[in-house]
């Protein structure tokens, strides 16, 4: 296959890291890279999982000698040596290689890296690219680890199932269910794909939920902010289906810290499943970076019953300015 252009190249590099599952090389990122002569490719490959190779050595192996002269497209700053690594440094392996010029998308957030990949390589002989237009390309494969490098916290995604009329649950506190079976099928896809999820004490009192992705793939981290009430020790989130942390946490400053705790532990995404308590602390605290808003087609207000309440069966939705109008006739 030719590819023409460095932004073909790069695209390519970017859609094998996407092929990646988001949570299979946490907490290291998502990495890909292509290596391109004479118009062609002539090796590729992918950072695959934690602990496995980076990108850059995976398509110097299917390279080999033809590398020398080459050109490496990568999503993201190959990484500078630093104590403490795990891998070899591939901003060296390229340069060793022979690589002549590195096309990248951003630099390495890690401050242990942060340029000295790409300084590497420039004292090596080799010229370094960057197209500023694939940054936002490489922060959004990459969510969690750069907000963990740059921030010191977790990417936090508020998550929300609310019935048309705003509720999370019926009158008497009833929340199963509020969506349907698709819509919560998503959410335990959500789970998989991020490093932990978040409920508080109240949601696990009152729901006693798993919290665990139900066979999407692997378990995220259960974290449960608690208040001054005990929790039950045979609660489902303490079972054996994967690790619990608790944090006593109210304040937005304990928060914060309870953030960066989880930082520190490798979470880099983390979805804040609620209840209204714990959404209204986060809103609060300003820490909330994306939501994810579930909406079902009836109306609690006043439900004893969530899986009873008044739906409407054909909702028309229209977009009006920034707001949405749904309409239907109940049944
Ligand atoms: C790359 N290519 O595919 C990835 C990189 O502990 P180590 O040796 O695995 O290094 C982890 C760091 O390497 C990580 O924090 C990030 O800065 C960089 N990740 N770098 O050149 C890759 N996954
Ligand atoms: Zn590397």
């Amino acid at each position: 296959m030719s590819l023409a252009t460095d932004r073909e190249c790069l695209a390519r590099a970017f859609a094998l890291a996407r092929r990646v599952h988001p949570r299979a090389t946490s907490p290291n990122p998502r990495v890909g890279c292509v290596l391109v002569k004479g118009g062609r490719i002539i090796g590729e490959g992918a950072h695959l999982g934690y602990g496995q190779p980076h990108a850059e050595p995976v398509a110097l192996a299917r390279a080999g000698a033809r590398a020398q002269g080459a050109t490496a497209f990568i999503t993201m700053e190959p990484c500078a040596p630093f104590p403490g690594k795990r891998n070899p440094s591939c901003a060296k392996a390229l340069a060793d290689a022979g690589v002549s010029r590195v096309v990248c998308a951003a630099l390495d957030p890690n401050p242990k890296v942060a340029g000295r990949g790409l300084a590497l390589l420039r004292r090596a002989g080799a010229k370094t690219v960057r197209l500023p237009e694939f940054q936002t390309d490489a922060e959004e494969l990459n969510r969690g680890f750069y907000s963990r490098m740059r921030r010191g916290r977790p990417w936090v995604i508020l998550k929300a199932a609310l019935s048309l009329d705003g509720r999370a649950a019926a009158a008497n506190g009833k929340s199963r269910w509020v969506t349907g079976q698709a819509a919560r099928a998503a959410v335990h896809r959500m789970r998989a794909e991020l490093d932990a999820i978040l409920v508080g004490s109240g949601t696990v009192l009152k729901d006693n939920p798993a919290l665990t992705a139900h066979g999407a793939g692997r378990n995220p981290l259960r974290v449960v902010l608690a208040g001054r009430r005990p929790l039950p020790r045979r609660a489902r989130v303490f079972d054996a289906s994967a690790p619990t942390v608790v944090y006593r946490a109210r304040t937005s400053a304990a928060l914060r810290a309870a953030l960066q705790d989880l930082a520190r532990r490798g979470v880099g995404t983390l979805l804040v499943e609620g209840g209204p308590t714990i959404h209204a602390a986060f809103l609060r605290a300003g820490l909330v970076d994306e939501a994810r808003v579930f909406l079902a087609p009836k109306l609690l207000s006043g439900a004893l019953d969530p899986n009873a309440a008044p739906k409407i069966k054909t909702p028309r939705v229209a977009r009006l300015g920034e707001d949405w109008l749904i309409t239907g006739v109940l049944s």
